[in-house]
């Protein structure tokens, strides 16, 4: 099945699926939507559709991306898996050698092609213009989402500038807190792309802000694309439809032609204020720090239109599945420059950029630190504060599995990589912001060449007795129990997983 086309469609998907819930009761943006809103994503729960936000005509809508299934039904695929591999398919492209192949090729190609964003004259977005004295951010519910916040946040943007070099578009997912009735903070952090075209500019820089997108758009804008690679363009090859665009009615930007709402606006260089604190994805509150001033020119939007938000804190918050989905595909992007790389796990509980398991075909002595020197040097996973690396048969998504091969496998003397580098700019941890300590842990197996003694055999019991053990099970009066031992998918049985406790 097709991605759904924009927020609508996807709303009516999660109806017939069974995963929206309507909350009819008014409710207040301030603080009480955050709290249903977290026991429901800690639940497990559907996406809520808030009919009646307080203060605001518009609609809320939330938890969107709160489950798998959601993220799977909002791509159009029955596992995450699924999109990397048509991600895959195109990196992989090799020159064609026969006729088939080479049509295979075309059609390839053709995809990227029809990537493209395509600019249309009207868009949806538009029904609605206000602008100078008649844009009014309170006409949104925007959410106060934690008791420490100074001031409601908009936290599902998609932030639209182009490079004033090379006129290259970014789209990114940066959080704005709401200063007055036609301001807020732009919250690009020091690493991002955003804040790359803001410091490209002696002057003023154009900025449009596109709320309520179809999902695969929306999760684009969070994606950690290289600098130049359009974001618009990754949401129109995965959506297998191009983004249309229509152009902005005060900026010289083009917005997405299906978004329920646009900001359009300009931040100028040295036009700070101090933004923060924010309860954030961390679980902690990051700092009040200056960022800029994002100026409003215009509020365009559908005439029912219908105004999206997620809050973040401690995980596991609604953004886990997006940075789950970003986990998945870029799997084989990252394998194109360490192809040795078998899997990597971020886990949640790390708040993605403190912890990377990952599994290695290993082929050489100090292997295993030349996977962790490749990923602190590579794209948002520079970032990463420690690294596991484990042997190619270890599931790295089995934590308890990881955790035994650090105890077994590590000799913290010769084992431990301490290092330094740029750490995300919301780890509090560091001495000094964005920059700090880093540890790799090698937990694959070593020999005589990494100075280890010889590596001992691990137990698994043999081929002809599990066979012969499968064969007589009914004969010993125990109940049905699973063939191949106390290993179940990489993961230990729940039984065993009870007794260690
Ligand atoms: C819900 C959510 C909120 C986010 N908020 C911010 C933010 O306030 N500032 C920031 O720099 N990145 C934030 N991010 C991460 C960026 O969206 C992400 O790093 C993205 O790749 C940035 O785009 P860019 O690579 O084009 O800069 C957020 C991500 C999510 C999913
Ligand atoms: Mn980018």
């Amino acid at each position: 099945m097709a991605p759904p086309s924009d927020l609508r469609e996807w709303i009516a998907l999660l109806e017939r699926e069974g995963e929206l819930h309507r909350v009819s009761a008014e409710a207040d943006p301030d603080l009480e939507i955050s709290e249903i809103a977290d026991r429901v994503v800690k639940g497990g729960g559907p996406a809520l559709l808030f009919e009646r936000p307080r203060g605001s005509r518009l609609p809320l809508l939330i938890n969107q991306f709160g489950t798998e299934r959601r993220m799977c039904l909002a791509f159009g695929v029955q596992s995450l898996d699924d999109v990397a591999a048509k991600l895959e398919d195109v990196l992989e492209l090799q020159p064609p050698q026969g006729l088939v192949e080479k049509v295979k090729g075309l059609k390839k190609l053709k995809s990227i092609a029809d990537s493209m964003p395509k600019t249309v004259s009207k868009g949806a977005c538009q029904e609605i213009v206000l602008t100078g004295d008649d844009v009014d951010l309170d006409l949104l519910p925007i959410q106060r989402c934690w008791p420490g916040d100074p001031a409601p946040f908009i936290t599902l943007p998609a932030v639209i500038t182009q490079d004033p070099r090379t006129g290259s578009r970014n789209v990114g997912m940066y959080r704005m807190q709401k200063i007055d009735r036609r301001s807020t903070f732009m919250h690009w952090q020091v690493h991002k792309d955003g804040r790359m075209d803001y410091l490209a500019t002696d002057g003023r820089l154009e900025v449009a802000v596109a709320l309520g997108l179809d999902p695969v758009t929306a999760y684009s804008a969070s994606a950690p694309l290289p600098k130049h690679v359009d974001e618009l363009m990754l949401a129109g090859f995965l959506r297998g439809e191009a983004v249309e665009v229509v152009q902005g009615k005060t900026v010289a930007l083009e917005v997405p032609a299906n978004a329920e709402i646009v900001l359009e606006g300009y931040v100028e260089r040295g036009d700070e204020g101090i933004e923060g604190p924010f309860g954030d994805h961390t679980g902690y509150y990051s700092p009040a720090e200056p960022f800029p001033v994002f100026h409003v020119t215009a509020l365009t939007m559908r005439r029912d239109a219908i105004y999206p938000s997620i809050v973040v804190g401690k995980p596991p918050a609604e953004d886990a599945w997006l940075a789950k989905a970003t986990e998945r595909i870029f799997l084989p992007a990252v394998r194109m420059t360490v192809p040795e790389i078998v899997d990597y796990d971020l886990p949640v509980a790390g708040a993605f950029h403190n912890c990377v398991l990952v599994s290695i075909r290993k082929a050489y002595p100090g292997h295993a630190r030349k996977v962790m020197h490749a990923l602190w040097g590579l794209g948002a996973l520079s970032l990463s504060k420690s690294i596991v690396v484990v042997d190619e048969w270890v599931d790295v998504h089995d934590y308890e599995d990881v955790f035994f091969r650090v105890c077994a496998n590590v000799d913290p003397k010769r084992d431990l990589l301490l290092t330094e580098g740029p750490l995300d700019q919301l780890d509090h941890s560091p001495t000094l912001a964005c920059y700090g300590g880093k540890l790799g842990i090698d937990a694959t197996h070593k020999g005589p060449s990494e100075g280890a003694r010889d590596w001992p055999e691990e137990i698994a019991m043999n081929e002809e007795t599990r066979a012969l053990v499968d064969r007589r099970w009914s004969e010993y009066g125990l109940p049905a129990a699973p063939s191949a031992g106390v290993v179940q998918n990489g993961r230990r049985g729940r039984a065993l997983r009870t007794l260690r406790r």
